[in-house]
């Protein structure tokens, strides 16, 4: 850290490099190299260094950040989030960049379906003056569901009052309402064409005025295990039953992080957290599993430094999925006391799935429609030592030393919750039950 007045004559440089205009990503932006050629639109946040938490915040918002909208449970996640008079979300040069917005503890994942619900409403109503315009009866299909498409013939478009280069956009428009894929170029050819042609044309411009909901937009509920498990959890599960097409992100620190380290039901057994003074008793709530008893939730645990591939493919599945979906993200803390130090997260995500401690998995109710199996177990046969992994970190080494007499049969306690979790999913993954 060095004085700001020693700084100053950097800022016409990065002034400079902001400016450049933005490349066309080379790559396909869903995988590991082809994301990070994407603008992230998080960046200084006020995390501790190395928090396992904002890795996954900055590549969510390399992947939509231009289209997405965030409902932020307090916690770390809302402090690092709006770090005041500070924003670390930020917006690319067209001015595109994450809505984000913090309610209560207790009420985010609600608060997060208003606000899908809000643009929803927005968004039907924008179909159905599109609808119009195609000569289209739309009402009873908007109806039925919420992530409907819509199609018209070459015949239907004949006659319409608007250019034949309008309709195929409307018509294009209206077959991929819910796709997020293309959905700002999709957006983008219709503003250009209204504002040719739009002239007077009452409906024609009722749309235009609307031209911000074009775009599908891309709904996260953020939080920490202390709200997904434990106080926003009625709410949350209310907010999956629904159906309604929202991803939830839990950063699972397995404390209250945010204040200052107190034990949840994500917290596993042995581990020193307040309240759990002397190694927590109980085993670790799997929240993924409550979550899966849907059939219809697509749920996925996982571990970015572990498999960078895996953290990928799942917020990629989840995005992309037309229902709720809910990851879960193994994020080291500074209340683990990680004695590689904080510059070793991501290789402490490595070692937690290595020896089985963390399971890497994703469950996709689309394969299920398609006659396949929808679990799949990422995570392969721990190879490496379950215990010197919990030695590895002060939360559990420091019972050992406090209560040498208890931490034995905590420490095995934990192995075994651990393994029986792992063959729970590897008995899902073998469509064993
Ligand atoms: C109803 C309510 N109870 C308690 C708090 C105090 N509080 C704010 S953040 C926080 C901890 C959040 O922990 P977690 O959800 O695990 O997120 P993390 O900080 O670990 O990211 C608590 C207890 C609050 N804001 N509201
Ligand atoms: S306390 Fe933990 S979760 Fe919070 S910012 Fe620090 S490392 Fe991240």
């Amino acid at each position: 850290m060095k004085p700001l007045e020693t700084q100053l004559d950097e800022a016409a440089k990065w002034d400079y490099a902001v400016a450049l205009p933005v490349k066309a990503n080379p790559m396909n932006k869903n995988t590991v190299k082809g994301s990070q050629f994407e603008e992230p639109m998080f960046e200084f946040s006020g995390a501790c260094s190395g928090c396992g938490e904002t890795p996954y915040a900055k590549l969510i918002t390399q992947l939509y950040g231009d289209r997405m909208m965030v409902a932020n449970a307090t916690g770390c996640s809302s402090i690092w989030g709006a770090s005041a008079p500070s924003m670390p979300y930020c917006k690319n040069q067209k001015g595109h960049g994450p809505a984000w917005a913090n309610s209560l503890f207790e009420d985010n994942a609600e608060f997060g379906l208003g606000m899908y619900l809000g643009v929803k409403q927005m968004r039907d109503r924008l179909a159905m003056d599109i609808a119009s315009v195609m000569n289209l009866d739309i009402s009873e299909q908007l109806a039925k569901c919420s992530a409907i498409t819509f199609e018209c013939t070459d015949a239907e478009m004949e006659g319409l009052s608007i250019s034949p280069e309008l309709a195929a956009a409307f018509r294009e428009w209206l077959a991929n309402k819910e796709v997020g894929e293309g959905t700002r170029e999709r957006a983008d050819k219709i503003i250009a064409l209204l504002e040719a042609e739009k002239g007077n044309e009452v409906v024609l411009n009722e749309i235009y005025k609307n031209k911000d909901f074009l775009v599908k937009r891309s709904q996260w509920i953020f939080g920490g295990d202390g709200w997904a498990y434990d106080i926003g959890y009625g709410g949350l599960d209310h907010v999956l039953a629904t159906g309604e097409d929202v991803n939830v992100f839990v950063f699972d620190t397995e404390v209250y992080s945010n204040t200052g380290g107190q034990s949840s039901k994500a917290t596993p057994t042995a581990a020193i957290a307040k309240f759990a003074a002397s190694g927590k008793k109980t085993k670790k709530k799997d929240l993924g599993m409550m979550a899966m008893s849907y059939g219809y939730v697509y749920v996925a645990q996982i571990s970015m430094g572990a498999d960078k591939n895996q953290t990928l493919k799942a917020i990629a599945e989840a995005e992309a999925y037309p229902g709720p979906s809910l990851i879960i993200a193994y994020a080291p803390c500074i209340n683990h006391g990680i004695k590689a130090g904080m510059g070793m997260t991501q290789n402490e995500m490595k070692k937690a799935v290595d020896c089985g401690y963390w399971a890497m998995y994703r469950f996709n109710p689309t394969l299920k429609e398609e006659g396949k199996n929808p679990f799949t177990l990422d995570s392969k046969e721990p190879t490496a030592s379950f215990r010197e992994y919990l030695m590895g970190e002060v939360r559990y080494a420091s019972l050992a030393a406090q209560f040498p007499d208890a931490a034995e049969a905590l420490f095995e306690k934990t192995e075994k919750d651990a393994m029986e979790r792992l063959e729970k999913y590897k008995k899902l993954a073998s469509g064993d039950c």
